[in-house]
């Protein structure tokens, strides 16, 4: 990849520009992946052309509009394995996703003394959802622990997936450590007692192929943003059974079936899951951004973006005074790390002068940040459009960092 990824830079307009005098490196697509010029014209084009409201109008207009809408659906149900394009509900993003999962899954079927298990590796994101069902419906929330590396223990899984359990919601690529969990085996574990299994894939789908199937999840939530679409659009994933047994959570226009005075009744999946005007216009961004994922074949970018990481964790191991947190083998595409005597904000700062994009803080991790026993850590993340290049930048500007702050 490393040949062409020169011409995959060239997609990315943001790119190009400079930032306090310095070629922007960009080594933060963890938090929101740069855009692509596809998806940003897709966007514009569809305000210029075709924009309209889905499902209630029938000009021609609306009927392109709402064709746009559930074409996507169906892309996005082939990119990720999905057997049926009425699986893939749309939602602002990852955040929204999980918590659709814990109001209208978790309240219809919890009950006191059950119990919901995460891992201490999760986002705030799939974590407080669950941390709030617990609280409402009297149920224990329990934790599957790591391994000193930072890999998931399987023998604490096996301890603490029981059959009181309900669901297991687990990443499936930490965003701090870069662990890749073991979904399909505990896929098994978690069938076995009879409990769902909930996966925040906000930091794989972008990165190497997704097949659900394979996977055994019954729920896989990601963003748009992270995918190289656009902000405020992502999806849901859900095996077909478990959505029809789910209630609606935002209640008004277009979830409806017939509604009278005193009751109503709800449209099938996924509509119901998708009440008032979603957002039409990141639909369409995020079908370009899948097809942008596809043409560039995301088996190559998953090979490109871990010799990135394993050579980012190589470079940084070697620097004197540098911590590097996670497995030191199979990673996503990024690597949280720490620099002796310098705050990580002090670090991203330094490094933003230099025009070196990193991010620096907690990264909505808190109960991990505990476990690693820091209040911080600073973290370098990859994209398509990066390469060793940026890993040279970032090297360079840790140590003009470094001779700063300890002179
Ligand atoms: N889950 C994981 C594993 C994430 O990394 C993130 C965002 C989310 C959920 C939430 O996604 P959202 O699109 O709904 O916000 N992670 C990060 C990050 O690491 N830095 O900024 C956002």
């Amino acid at each position: 990849m490393t040949t062409t990824v020169t011409q995959y830079q060239a997609d990315f307009p943001i790119l190009r520009r400079q930032v306090h005098g310095h070629r922007l490196v960009y080594l933060d697509s963890a938090a929101t992946s740069q855009k692509p010029t596809a998806v940003i014209d897709a966007e514009l084009e569809y305000y210029r052309h075709s924009n309209a409201n889905i499902l209630r109008s029938v000009h021609t207009l609306a009927e392109e509009s709402t064709e746009a809408y559930e074409a996507t659906r169906r892309e996005v149900a082939h990119f990720i394995g999905a057997p049926r394009p009425e699986e893939v509900i749309f939602t602002r993003g990852t955040t929204e996703s999980l918590n659709l999962v814990a109001r209208g899954w978790g309240d219809a079927h919890l009950e006191a003394g059950d119990a919901i298990v995460v891992t201490v590796l999760e986002h705030h994101s799939n974590l407080i959802p669950w941390q709030q069902l617990a609280r409402r419906k009297g149920a224990e929330l329990r934790y599957i622990e790591l391994n000193p590396d930072g890999t998931l223990s399987m023998e604490s899984a096996e301890r603490v997936i029981d059959r009181r359990t309900k669901i297991v919601a687990v990443t499936h690529t930490s965003n701090v450590l870069g662990t890749i969990t073991p979904v399909v085996s505990l896929a098994d574990l978690v069938h076995g007692v009879g409990a769902i299994l909930v996966v925040d894939a906000a930091q794989s789908v972008p990165h190497q192929p997704t097949d659900v199937a394979a996977l055994g999840a019954d729920f896989l939530a990601f963003s748009g943003h992270k995918m190289y679409g656009p902000t405020g659009i992502g999806v849901l994933w859900g095996r077909t059974a478990h959505l029809w047994g789910m209630d609606p959570v935002l209640y008004g226009g277009e979830m409806i079936g017939l509604v009278e005075r005193d009751r109503a009744t709800w449209a099938e999946i996924p509509q119901r899951f998708e009440g008032g005007t979603p957002n039409i216009a990141g639909v369409v961004g995020l079908r370009s951004a899948v097809r942008y994922l596809e043409q560039v074949g995301l088996n190559q970018t998953a090979d490109h973006e871990r010799a990135l990481a394993e050579m980012a964790c190589r470079r940084l191991q070697n620097i004197p005074g540098v911590t590097v947190y996670g497995p030191s083998g199979n990673r996503g595409a990024l690597v949280a790390f720490n620099v002796d005597g310098i705050h990580p904000h002090d670090l991203a700062q330094a490094l933003d002068a230099e025009g070196v994009a990193i991010r620096a803080g907690h990264h909505c991790a808190q109960p991990l940040m505990q476990w690693l026993g820091v209040p911080a850590t600073a973290r370098a993340s990859f994209g398509l459009y990066n390469d060793e290049s940026d890993i040279d930048a970032l090297a360079a500007a840790i140590d003009s960092a470094q001779r700063y702050f300890q002179r």
